[in-house]
C-alpha cells in the first residue's frame, strides 16, 4: 500500500522541503498552500516522482479545507502522515508595541488552522491505525522564553502541549503524534516576519551556519519512518552556533 502525505504550507520552508523529500521516498502527496502558482510548480516538479494533489487553501478557512479534504481522491481515505506545518511569526517588537491583527493572524494560523486541519484528517489516520503520524511544527519558542515572542512563542507552546494531549486520546489507535521544536532555520519565515525587510532577514541568519529546510525535511521524514512501536514525543533542535541568551535584570532601581 502506497504512504498517504498531507502537508499544510508546501509552499515554501519546511513543507516544500517536506514535499520533496517523501516524493523521492515515493509517497502520495497533499500539498496545500494559499499561493496557487508556486503550488502548481512544485506539483509540476514532483509529479515526476509521485502522485501530487495541489489543495489552494488558507488554513484558517476551516469549511474551505473541510471542502478540500473532502475532494481527495480514495487513496486519501487512509493517511499515513499529516504534517502540521503552515505557519508564521508577524513582528518582533515589544507586546505594546504590537499591531493587534498581527496577534490575530498568528492565533487563527498557528493555533485554529492546526486544530481544524487535525480535527478534519483525524477520522483517516485513525481508519490507517498503527505506523500512522501526526508531526506538528512547534518551535524552541514554545519553551524558551525571548524578547518580541510573546504571541508567537504562546501559540507554539499551544502546539507543544495539545500534541502531548493529544498522545493520550490516540492510544490503541496506533497514531502517532510528535512535536518537533527546531530554533534558527533559514526561510522565507523572517521574511514574512519582518515585512519583507530583507536587510533584517540577511542579519537574522548572518554567519549563524542556521538549519536549512532540507535538514527539518530530514527529521521529518526520520520520524514518520520510524518502527511502529515507538512514538517521538518532542524533539528540538537548534544550529551549533544558537544558545541561550541567560536572563536579563533591570537595574534602574534606585
Ligand atoms: P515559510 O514562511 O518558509 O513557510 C510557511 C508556509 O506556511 C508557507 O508554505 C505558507 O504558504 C504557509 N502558510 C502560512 N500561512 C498560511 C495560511 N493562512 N494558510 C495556508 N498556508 C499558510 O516558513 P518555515 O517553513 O520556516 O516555517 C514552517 C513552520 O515552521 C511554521 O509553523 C513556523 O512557525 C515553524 N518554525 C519555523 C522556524 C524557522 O526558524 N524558520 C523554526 C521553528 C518553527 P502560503 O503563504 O502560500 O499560504
Ligand atoms: C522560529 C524560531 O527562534 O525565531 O520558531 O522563534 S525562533
Amino acid at each position: 500500500m502506497t504512504s498517504t502525505l498531507f502537508i499544510t504550507g508546501a509552499t515554501s520552508g519546511f513543507g516544500e522541503a517536506c514535499a520533496r523529500r517523501f516524493a523521492q521516498a515515493g509517497w502520495s502527496l497533499a500539498l496545500t498552500g494559499r499561493r496557487e502558482a508556486r503550488l502548481q510548480a512544485l506539483t509540476d516538479e514532483l509529479s515526476a516522482l509521485t502522485d501530487v494533489h495541489p489543495l489552494v487553501l488558507d488554513v484558517r478557512d476551516r469549511h474551505g479545507m473541510a471542502a478540500a479534504i473532502a475532494s481527495l481522491p480514495a487513496k486519501f481515505d487512509k493517511l499515513t502522515g499529516l504534517i502540521n506545518n503552515a505557519g508564521l511569526a508577524l513582528g518582533a517588537e515589544p507586546a505594546p508595541q504590537c499591531d493587534l491583527n498581527d496577534w490575530d493572524i498568528m492565533v487563527d494560523t498557528n493555533i485554529k488552522g492546526l486544530l481544524y486541519s487535525t480535527h478534519l484528517l483525524l477520522p483517516r489516520l485513525i481508519a490507517h491505525g498503527r505506523g500512522a503520524g501526526i508531526v506538528n511544527l512547534g518551535s524552541i519558542a514554545g519553551t524558551w522564553p525571548y524578547p518580541g515572542s510573546h504571541v508567537y512563542g504562546a501559540s507554539k507552546a499551544f502546539v507543544r502541549q495539545f500534541s502531548l494531549n493529544l498522545r493520550n486520546d490516540l492510544v490503541g489507535t496506533g497514531v502517532r503524534v510528535t512535536d518537533i521544536e527546531p530554533g534558527l532555520c533559514e526561510s522565507e519565515f523572517s521574511l514574512v516576519r519582518f515585512g519583507g525587510d530583507q536587510a533584517k532577514y540577511d542579519a537574522t541568519y548572518a554567519g549563524a551556519e542556521a538549519i536549512q529546510p532540507e535538514d527539518i525535511a530530514e527529521t521529518i521524514h526520520w520520524i514518520l519512518t520510524q518502527p511502529a512501536h515507538i512514538n517521538i514525543n518532542s524533539l528540538e533542535l537548534m544550529p551549533v552556533s544558537q544558545t541561550w541568551a541567560g536572563f536579563a535584570i533591570d537595574r534602574s532601581a534606585k
